[in-house]
């Protein structure tokens, strides 16, 4: 029998599956606050008493068909409960998903920091990860073009610390008071709340058109960085510049980046639009699904660090967030990993009551100037008042820290703790000139603090002091003021292929706006990035687009398309991919289960379509013959799913049946979609011809080449020939490769995410 943090034992089954999952300390905290039912014992209580109950099936009547008596207080009790479920949704970012996991440092930054968690290496800090969409309500579609969430919460050994980013590395507005139009702007219009989740509105694009400072991250907004392929595979990026700080107190300004060890990958913006309906929760599930499967998502944390001396060097102000430092100029160090490697076990409890501040730092870090982070400094506290109900939302257990501390903090709605000891400080309790946690204000002696002789101070938060000088008043700093430079810089860092999704994109975000003026506007302000651009954007409102005033510069950096990601250095992943894998009546049993097990072995996660859900039947055998081998359990069927829930299609040879249902009109629409989502499509044995003729009649590249093994090109991988009664080749599974080469070339091509050289113009998808 185990106990858990209410003194209630547990039955050893749940016991024993919760320790088989990974842990850390902060889970072990969690779970000494989790109630795991059903539990030995355990029976059903009314509400409020928590005494148990006979029966909750019936409220109490006065007559069995007489009226409800208001004296039973369970019925009473359970449904006022459930009136007040409810709490307000994020204002912002209301949509998201969290995960827990574990960073582990490798290399140390002591040079610059004193804090524990970014000097100790080897060290493993648990970490909580919400993942979130910005302008769409909670239950909005998730594939919408949005800006991604990325906010990471440290339960260090010195108090919790946050970096609260997206997966854009800049922002539409240099000042924080403008964040309250930005986003109203953005969100529905305010009579009909319409449209949810999308910025393809005239308001939207009203609002950026008169702020020039945005106009860097609305190309952000319109290249594939804002429709990812998944949350395993975004960018992630602090935004605002911080600062750390050393043992001698010297401040160094750093900008924080998340890498994904996937790769940065998105979606194409038709599949996109069509999985908002089949699946609004794609991305949630897609991470819940891998971390479930045991294919961890990765991420490399790197830092780019600025002395207080190169603070002024940049023609652009690191303090302005809607620039980034070029890698060029800075390059990222890459310094631990992080690793989330476990579901929560509730999402209200966690997901939803997880509080994000970014004034959460640890000792040996400090806040920049950036208007926008000090704005944000005060507003994140501010909303968890509203949104979790008072002051005591670090005491919800997600909130809790994991190392010990005192506090003079005291009551207010929901103190969960019971906090005993002295109320006040500095008290006869506590010398404050002996070494405990607590900072010093003033210290014992009465001698003021003053800036020579503070210094910060190891393991607490203290203040590095620094000059600040200047007018008072609402101004803004000249070297904020060039918009374009970066812009550019962007465009130019572009593939064809990205910059043809950008210029879609444009098309599409402003044919759904229907004031002329917008669209002038904005076509416009892209002019002065690149005019080329600006045309082909032009052409679909036939507008006239004249010379720029600014000429494009035409410089490029790395680190911007997403693209650039699958550079030599990093040539992709078949790791952790959805395969659809065709389980139809009467396919090749020996082909499918090697499949299943050869994606399975690559840490990736086999769907099997079958003819039903529920067990499928291969080539001979029968329906309901309960001794027929190679019996396969579907997952979905050419009905229940459509090829936009995966990276790939593996098609094995079958017999009539097979063939007939794969060549159905549903069959060919999965084969023609994947196919115009440029994903992989591998084929074999009589399944070739279904391919090429039927799915894909004019288009005459795709044939597989009969003397060859198989063959390949743009991701179509083609073995109409390969032996498919050769069991030993087919059950070498552990490494695709010995599939006679083809096996290789499918997870090759899968690990390239899409083959963007298909030419797709005529395929009806
Ligand atoms: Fe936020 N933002 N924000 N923001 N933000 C919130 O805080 C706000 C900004 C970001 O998963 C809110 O707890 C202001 C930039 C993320 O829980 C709120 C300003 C960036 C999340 C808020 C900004 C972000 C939020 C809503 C301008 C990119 C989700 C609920 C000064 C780095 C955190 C909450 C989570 C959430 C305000 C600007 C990212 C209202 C006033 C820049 C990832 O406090």
């Amino acid at each position: 029998m185990s106990y858990t943090g209410d003194g209630v034992a547990q039955t050893p089954a749940v016991v024993e599956a919760v320790r088989k999952l990974p842990t850390n300390a902060k889970l072990d905290q969690l779970e000494g606050h989790t109630v795991r039912c059903p539990r030995d014992g355990d029976r059903h209580v009314g509400v409020f008493s928590q005494v148990p109950v006979d029966n909750l099936d019936t409220s109490v009547r006065a007559g069995a068909r007489g009226p409800t008596s208001i004296d039973d207080p369970v019925a009473r009790e359970r449904i006022s409960h459930f009136d007040h479920e409810r709490i307000p949704e994020r204002v912002v970012h209301a949509r998201g998903v969290g995960a827990h996991g574990n960073f582990k440092l490798h290399t140390s930054l002591e040079d610059v920091t004193f804090a524990k968690v970014l000097t100790e290496v080897g060290v493993e800090t648990p970490v909580f990860v919400r993942f979130s969409t910005v302008l769409g309500q909670n239950g909005a579609a998730e594939t919408a073009r949005e800006v991604r969430g990325f906010a990471t919460k440290f339960y260090t050994q010195e108090g919790n610390w946050d970096i609260v980013g997206n997966n854009i590395p800049v922002f539409f507005i240099q000042d924080g008071v403008k964040f309250v139009d930005l986003i109203h702007a953005a969100k529905g219009e305010p009579q009909t709340n319409i449209p949810q989740a999308q910025t393809a509105h005239d308001n939207h694009w009203d609002f950026l058109s008169l702020t020039p400072e945005s106009v860097f991250m609305s190309l952000y907004q319109l290249s594939d960085h804002a429709i990812p392929r998944s949350y395993r595979m975004i960018q992630g990026y602090g935004v605002n510049t911080f600062v750390l700080v050393n043992k001698q107190g010297t401040r160094t300004f750093v900008k924080y980046h998340w890498r994904p060890h996937l790769g940065a990958h998105g979606l194409v913006w038709d599949e996109a639009l069509k999985l908002g309906g089949q699946d609004p929760d794609f991305l949630r599930r897609d991470l819940a699904d891998a971390i479930e499967a045991g294919a961890y998502p990765k991420y490399e944390l790197g830092v780019q660090l600025i002395s207080e001396e190169q603070e002024l060097g940049f023609d652009f102000d690191i303090l302005d967030c809607t620039k980034v430092v070029p890698e060029e100029l800075v390059p990222i160090k890459w310094v631990g990993t992080m690793t989330l490697n476990r579901n929560p076990t509730n999402y209200f409890a966690e997901t939803e009551q997880v509080a994000f501040c970014t004034s959460n730092i640890a000792p040996g870090m400090d806040y920049s100037n950036d208007p926008m982070l000090q704005l944000r400094n005060f507003s994140y506290f501010d909303t968890q008042l509203s949104r979790l109900g008072g002051p005591n939302f670090s005491s919800i257990p997600i909130n809790r820290s994991v190392c010990p501390f005192i506090s003079t903090i005291r009551d207010g709605h929901s103190q969960h703790r019971i906090p005993a000891g002295p109320n006040y400080y500095p008290n006869r309790y506590e010398t404050p000139n002996t070494a405990t946690p607590h900072g010093k204000g003033q210290n014992y002696e009465g001698e003021a603090q003053t800036a020579d002789n503070l210094k910060p101070k190891e393991g607490v938060q203290s203040v590095a002091p620094y000059k600040v000088e200047g007018s008072r008043g609402r101004i803004r700093p000249q070297r904020f003021n060039n918009h374009y430079d970066q812009a550019q810089l962007f465009w130019n860092s572009m593939s064809k292929v990205e910059q043809q999704h950008i210029i879609d994109a444009a098309r599409f975000e402003l044919g759904r706006c229907d004031d002329r003026d917008v669209q002038i506007r904005n076509i416009m302000r892209w002019n002065e990035v690149d005019h080329e651009l600006a045309v082909a954007v032009a052409e679909a409102f036939d507008i006239d687009v004249p010379e720029p005033k600014l000429k494009n510069h035409g410089r490029k950096t790395d680190g911007m398309s997403p693209f650039s990601m699958l550079s030599p250095n990093n040539p992709g992943s078949a790791t952790g991919r959805r395969f659809a894998i065709f389980a139809l009546d009467g396919f090749d049993s020996l082909q499918v289960s090697g499949m299943v097990a050869a994606v399975t072995a690559l840490g990736s996660i086999p769907n099997v379509i079958g003819s039903r859900k529920g067990p499928c039947y291969p080539r001979g055998t029968k329906r309901g013959d309960s001794d027929a081998k190679g019996v396969i359990n579907s997952n979905f069927t050419l009905e229940t799913a459509r090829s936009t829930l995966f990276d790939a299609i593996f098609i094995p040879d079958g017999d009539e049946a097979f063939l007939k249902e794969l060549s159905s009109g549903r069959g060919l629409h999965w084969i023609r979609e994947a196919f115009a989502h440029f994903k992989t499509i591998a084929a074999v044995g009589a399944s070739v011809p279904v391919f090429a003729h039927k799915a894909l009649p004019g288009i005459t590249d795709y044939k597989a080449d009969l003397s060859a093994a198989y063959s390949e090109k743009n991701g179509v991988v083609l073995a109409e020939n390969l032996p498919n009664d050769d069991a030993s080749l087919w059950a070498k599974v552990t490494g695709v490769a010995d599939l006679g080469g083809f096996g290789k070339a499918f997870i090759d091509a899968v690990a390239k995410h899409r083959h963007w050289d298909r030419d797709i113009s005529s395929v009806a998808y």
